[in-house]
């Protein structure tokens, strides 16, 4: 091949058209490399779904540029002599094409930033790192907001980025004079609410044949690969995103915390792999869900709600990785060991939640954010599970999962292991949170009434056990207090009850 200028890389999460560094390349004289790389798929064995869904979407993403007139080097997982990791590629084609130059947007991931650093002493050559102007806050705006304040908090933070956006303002006021509609949204669902569907498509031959690929070489990982139906171009994305703002949008406030047996996505987006891999763009989905809002098509709490969960979760959560990392996911407040038990691979649980949780997530990989938070992640933070096992469950079983935005929701979030930085209280909970938000103990072989005994939901016992081995670590924060008086008003016979219970129940996992 001809030497060419600059050889732009694009990883598999960067299939966005207005990457920043295709901006500054020149279609005429520079070369895309694209490349499936067997590492990748395996630095944690990921859901075939999801390695389906990033090779057929980088398939297609070629195809995209190429259309558009880019030369691109694609290395498929199978083509002779892919060596199988981002820098073994990329020494390849600096072999191929003797480029002056290399150009990529920063990673999204600590681990691949750390290879691409390596880049220029390793192949003599410039290597221009550029920022990822997809997302909304610069990495270090993050560092400035956060530099010098005692806790972060997501909301102060997305006000900030209201304010910057212009999303739902009028002038430098919230639209509706709040800021955050939640008081208005944590509806449980009934089981005969008209329940959206996530737009579906029949995979194309392309697709058909990184299937096949998939099951050849990564059938033993967790997860069913078919039926596989997600969108693997911009314009399905696209599609799929317009289909829930018509359909599901409007109820999304409302039911964005419940969960139903059977309904795996209720009046979620399901979009988050579109965003996270580049198929869709997230001011361009944010400014969307305004104009519905503003032409009456959705209410206020629903806009309100979707928006804040991008221009404010999503960013917060990258702002924290690229701020924490990479000591962050090292974190472990609470010191706990226990190994992730085998039930979240099987889902073989009496456990309705857990089951329907797990189950799901072979199937689809998907889980929403409350089955995420509040039955796996609680069961976990519960039971003592170690926070890094469950980080890297977490990373390996759904499509949306790049470690940028799983980390701080497993670790902070979720186990509260960096101690109060991220959540402010650990979002540990009963059987009565699950009894409330869902319709999964009616159909569960315990009973969620029962505190302790062998028939009594494993959640119940857990949870005052958890507060009570861990009062010293919670006592002070405001809001685990008062649970720890309760605990303390237990008769002593009741918390000898609770200590036995939640220790068979441990002991057999
Ligand atoms: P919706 O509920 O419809 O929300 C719309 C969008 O808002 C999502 O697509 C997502 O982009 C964004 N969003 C919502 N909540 C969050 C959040 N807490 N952090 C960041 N963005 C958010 N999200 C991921 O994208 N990748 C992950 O690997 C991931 N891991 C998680 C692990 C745990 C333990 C928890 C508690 C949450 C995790 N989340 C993760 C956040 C959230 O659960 C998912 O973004 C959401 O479930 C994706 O489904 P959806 O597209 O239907 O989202
Ligand atoms: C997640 C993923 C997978 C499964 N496979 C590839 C791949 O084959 N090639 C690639 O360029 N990227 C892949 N990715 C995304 C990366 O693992 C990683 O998450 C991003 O590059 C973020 O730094
Ligand atoms: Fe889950 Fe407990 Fe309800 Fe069973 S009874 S579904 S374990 S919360």
């Amino acid at each position: 091949m001809a030497s060419v200028r600059n050889l732009v890389v694009v990883p598999g999460d960067q299939l966005s058209p207005i990457l920043s560094s295709l901006a500054v390349a020149d279609r005429a004289r520079d070369c895309v490399l694209m490349a499936e790389l067997h590492d990748e798929a395996t630095y944690v064995r990921h859901h075939q779904k999801k390695i389906a869904f990033v090779f057929s979407a980088m398939r297609h993403f070629a195809e995209e540029l190429r259309a558009d007139g880019w030369t691109v080097d694609y290395v498929a997982l199978d083509a002779p002599g892919n060596r199988g990791s981002f820098t073994a590629q990329v020494a390849d084609a600096v072999a191929r094409h003797a480029p002056e130059r290399i150009i990529v947007t920063e990673a999204g991931e600590w681990r691949v930033a750390e290879m691409i650093a390596g880049w220029r002493a390793q192949f003599s050559l410039p290597v221009d790192i550029l920022p990822d102007t997809r997302f909304i806050c610069p990495r270090d705006d993050f560092n400035r907001w956060a530099a010098g304040r005692k806790q972060l908090r997501m909301e102060y933070f997305y006000r900030d980025m209201r304010r910057r956006t212009g999303l739902l303002m009028d002038g430098d006021q919230p639209v509706g004079g709040q800021w955050n509609f939640d008081a208005e949204n944590r509806k449980p669902a009934a089981a005969t609410l008209f329940m959206p569907r996530p737009r579906k498509f029949a995979p194309d031959a392309i697709t058909r044949d990184v299937l096949a690929l998939v099951a050849a070489r990564f059938g033993h990982h967790f997860g069913d690969l078919t039926p596989f139906w997600f969108a693997v171009t911009r314009a399905d994305a696209e599609a799929a995103f317009a289909g829930f703002v018509a359909q599901a949008l409007p109820h999304f406030g409302d039911f964005q915390d419940a969960m139903l047996a059977g309904e795996p996505f209720l009046c979620h987006a399901v979009i988050a792999q579109y965003l996270n891999c580049g198929l869709l763009d997230p001011l361009r989905v944010c400014r969307q869900v305004e104009t519905a809002y503003r032409a009456g098509h959705v209410p206020l709490n629903a806009a309100e709600g979707f928006i804040r969960q991008i221009i404010g979760w999503r960013e917060y959560v990258r702002g924290i990785y690229w701020l924490k990392m990479p000591d962050y996911e090292h974190n472990n407040f609470f010191v706990h060991h226990r190994p992730l038990p085998d039930f979240y691979w099987t889902g073989e649980t009496d456990m309705a939640c857990v089951r329907a949780a797990v189950t799901q997530t072979r199937e689809q990989a998907y889980a929403h954010h409350i089955q995420r938070l509040m039955v796996t992640g609680n069961f976990a933070l519960l039971a003592g599970v170690d926070p890094h096992a469950l980080h890297e469950w977490y990373l390996s079983v759904y499509a949306d999962a790049y470690e940028w935005v799983e980390l701080p929701n497993t670790v902070g979030m979720s186990q509260f292991a960096d101690g109060g930085l991220l959540a402010s209280k650990p979002y540990a909970a009963s059987g009565a949170y699950i009894n409330r938000m869902s319709n999964y103990c009616a159909g569960c072989r315990y009973d969620v009434k029962q505190r302790t005994g062998p028939r009594a939901c494993p959640f119940n016992a857990l949870y005052w056990d958890f507060i009570a081995r861990h009062r010293a670590r919670i006592a002070g924060n405001p809001r685990m207090a008062q649970m720890v008086r309760t605990y303390d008003k237990f008769e002593a016979a009741e918390q000898a009850r609770i200590a036995e219970s939640a220790a068979n129940f441990l002991a057999q996992l």
